[in-house]
């Protein structure tokens, strides 16, 4: 290994610089907001942070279907859902098609993918892979590996998945340049942090977002009907840990039997003595409901602070993993050939509107952190606001690697903007289209667009249509759909939503749009 990275700093000396490398990291459900190089109220984030002031942070990056499998599907293809097939959690990729690992492969590189998958086929066009089957679990995983076998490797799902890549680039033997794709599993729900982040996490004390104690009244039906509710939808138990032995005295909050089941089965996977900390710390909430029977808003209070106390230790594990790559790619002599990303499948609502997960095209939902780094090829500390959107990604990763991007793809390559060439892309609008009903939280579908200042939403099942001024309303608040003095923007907004419609193709639902 040392001989190959002088080779690799010999040849980067004398010009005979290889093709660039790129690491892809995704993680899931992972929002910006929970990245200090985007927001420093909830925690620190040294080392992703390090990616932007070494290169560039986007403030404006967006999906196209805020949900997990069709954004993996659209990193595949450069395609929008109803171009790739992958419109739900619910759908297998056809992995017959023609992907960006597999243009990669004909370009010469080599390409391997690490940790979640979540597109139910195997992956096809990798050299090396090995996913965590599903949503993977957090304590001792499980991998399926190119043989098929499913084996289990003890730990924490962060560094386990972070092992395997730095094991992969360490036993690397072949001169090809590399696409390696790393897909953590965290900080998803259920949201278990490994014992050290708990520990550094569960005492601290966050601040509520401005719209946590929001109510339906006076909102539209997708609205109403959502189940993304902390107080009412996310569980005291399988969500928040709560021992179930604290709440059989309380009717309200008394847990059903999978719930209980499923609190065990999780518990039971952590090895001892971290399981007995972490279920002591977890036993205090338990405590405490049983003391104070909180209702209403009082609960929510609590359910909050837990919720953020968990996944932000979940996040804490992510960045010192990063931390630990980024340390591996400069020790190894990697770092300077290779283009770095960090980005998540979606954003993920932190108590807004007194919600969790995502798939609304609300701003929470629909951005998604986007940092990159590339040594020589980016200025450091480098911020775009330009409107870019997950259909980026596979362009993107083919012109770093100097390889041609297809027709099909329906993104363009951010390279004009990480290089400092151009500051936008001239595309003034971002197409979303949401599909997946009623799982997993009953969130009507819905389609529209996104500029710099106005979004427009259509929830065609229902027939609502709704206008936010991003400017003055950037909470999405206020819709402005019957504003009389909005009408004429209205109508443009509803043609430039068929232009683009026109312009990817999506032809569902079928007609015009009233
Ligand atoms: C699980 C979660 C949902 C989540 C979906 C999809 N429930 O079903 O809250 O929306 O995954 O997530 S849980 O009780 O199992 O945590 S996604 O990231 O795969 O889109
Ligand atoms: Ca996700």
């Amino acid at each position: 290994m040392k001989l190959l990275s002088l080779l690799c700093m010999m040849f980067s000396l004398y010009g005979f610089a290889q093709r660039p490398n790129v690491i892809y990291i995704m993680s899931d459900d992972h929002d910006a907001q929970a990245i200090s190089a985007y927001d420093k109220s909830l925690l620190q984030t040294p080392s992703i942070d390090r990616i932007a002031r070494e290169g560039i942070r986007f403030t404006r990056c967006f999906v196209g279907n805020s949900i997990c499998s069709p954004a993996r599907a659209t990193l595949l293809t450069g395609q929008h859902s109803h171009k790739n097939g992958v419109k739900d959690n619910y759908t297998r990729f056809d992995s017959s098609r023609l992907t960006l690992p597999k243009r990669l492969q004909q370009a010469g590189y080599e390409t391997a993918l690490i940790g979640k998958w979540h597109l139910h086929s195997y992956p096809t066009g990798f050299d090396y892979w090995k996913i965590l089957p599903g949503q993977g679990l957090y304590f001792d995983p499980r991998f399926i590996n190119m043989q098929g076998d499913t084996i289990t490797i003890n730990g924490y799902a962060t560094d386990v998945t972070t092992d395997e890549a730095i094991s992969w680039l360490k036993q690397r033997r072949n001169s090809k340049p590399f696409v390696l794709l790393l897909h953590y599993k965290a900080p998803h729900r259920n949201f278990i942090p490994s014992l050290k982040y708990l520990e550094q996490f569960h005492t601290k004390t966050f601040a509520e977002p401005a719209t946590l104690y929001a109510d339906t009244a006076g909102r539209g039906s997708a609205w109403r009907m959502q189940t993304m509710s902390i107080l009412r939808n996310m569980k005291l138990c399988s969500d928040l840990k709560v021992d179930p032995a604290y709440l059989q005295g309380d009717a309200e909050n008394k847990p059903d039997e999978g719930e209980i089941a499923y609190y065990h089965a999780t518990m039971n996977r952590i090895a001892e003595p971290d399981r007995s900390h972490i279920k002591a710390i977890y036993a205090e909430r338990g405590k405490l409901l049983q003391q104070a029977r909180p209702r209403g808003n009082e609960l929510l209070k609590l359910k909050y602070q837990w919720y953020m106390q968990d996944y932000l230790a979940c996040v804490a594990s992510i960045d010192e993993n990063v931390g630990r790559l980024l340390h591996y790619l400069d020790g190894s002599g990697l770092a300077n050939n290779t283009a770095v990303m960090y980005t998540s499948d979606q954003g993920f609502y932190l108590g807004e509107n007194g919600w969790f997960d995502k798939r609304f095209m609300y701003d929470v939902s629909m951005q998604t952190p986007l940092l990159m780094r590339w040594p020589h090829h980016i200025k450091p500390a480098t911020t775009s606001n330009a409107l870019v959107q997950n259909i980026d990604f596979a362009p993107t990763i083919l012109n770093i690697t100097g390889s041609p991007i297809p027709e099909n793809m329906q993104g363009k390559s951010l390279v004009p903007l990480i290089t400092g060439k151009k500051t936008d892309l001239k595309r003034p609008y971002l197409y979303y289209h949401y599909y997946e009903f009623p799982q997993d939280h009953t969130v009507l579908p819905h389609l529209g667009i996104r500029g710099e200042r106005y979004k427009l939403i259509y929830f065609y099942t229902v027939k609502e249509w709704e206008l936010y001024d991003l400017q003055t309303d950037p909470q999405e608040q206020k819709n402005l759909i019957n504003s009389s003095q909005h009408q004429s923007l209205v109508n443009q907004l509803k043609k430039e939503l068929q232009k683009l419609r026109d312009e990817y193709d999506d032809h569902e639902p079928a007609g015009d749009l009233h």
